[in-house]
């Protein structure tokens, strides 16, 4: 049994698409990011990072993405959402670490630009110019998945993976910084694409996605 601690319309998405791809016996429980309830002591217990996502499993709790991803394919091997090939594997580790690691901070500057003074206060002119900065990479970001899907159906080509419900949320929150990201051709035929997978209908519903309504 799992339990999955995400938030409507943050990265947790991605993994709480897989775990309805995979019909894992699961759970979801609500943390509201904008409550702040991601710092409740309750919450600090089970991720001392106050973060979403992290996933309990019988009781042991795994935090990060490019961890809890690969993790729940990986006990779903028979729907070949993780390839068997280790550098098929490696490649995808590459993927996702660069959409954690590159692609969702550039996101957290545009959105909060004041968040890396700390608390300090810092001038009109430096958010402006740090949230101008994050908007930049963020969208260049977009245009290199875009390019990366002009010859291949799924993020790491023909088949979908674990790397492909990461890249959904990336697409959300292009449309939540107003980006142009129907202008990215390709990446928003494979978001429609993706919209025809009953498992991400579901939880886009549950979630009520920026990308349903
Ligand atoms: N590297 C982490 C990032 C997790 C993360 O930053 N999650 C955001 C939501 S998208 C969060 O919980 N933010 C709450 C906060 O910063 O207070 C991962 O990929 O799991």
């Amino acid at each position: 049994m799992y339990i999955l601690y995400f938030s409507p319309g943050a990265c947790s998405m991605a993994a709480h698409i897989l775990l309805e791809e995979c019909k894992a016996d699961y759970e979801v429980k609500k943390i509201t990011l904008a409550k702040g309830e991601q710092r409740s002591k309750e919450y600090l217990k089970i991720n001392p990072h106050g973060k979403v996502p992290a996933l309990s499993v019988n009781g042991k709790v795994i935090s990060q993405n490019v961890a809890i991803l690969p993790f729940i394919a990986g006990q779903f091997p028979h729907l070949n959402f993780v390839p068997t090939d280790s550098l098929d594997f490696a490649k995808c580790l590459e993927v996702i670490s660069w959409l954690a690691s590159t692609v969702h901070p550039a996101f957290g500057l545009a959105l909060h630009p004041e968040r890396p003074a700390g608390g300090s206060t810092i001038g009109e002119n430096a958010i402006k110019s740090i949230s101008d900065t994050g908007h930049k990479i963020f969208w260049c970001c977009l245009e290199e998945i875009d390019a990366r899907l002009s010859e291949q159906t799924w993020m790491m080509g023909n088949h979908y993976t674990f790397v492909d419900p990461y890249a959904l949320v990336f697409y959300s929150w292009g449309i939540r910084l107003e980006l142009p990201v129907g202008n990215l051709k390709n990446y928003t035929a494979w978001k429609v694409h993706m919209l025809k997978r009953q498992a991400v209908c579901t939880v886009l519903e549950k979630e009520q996605s920026i990308l349903i309504n």
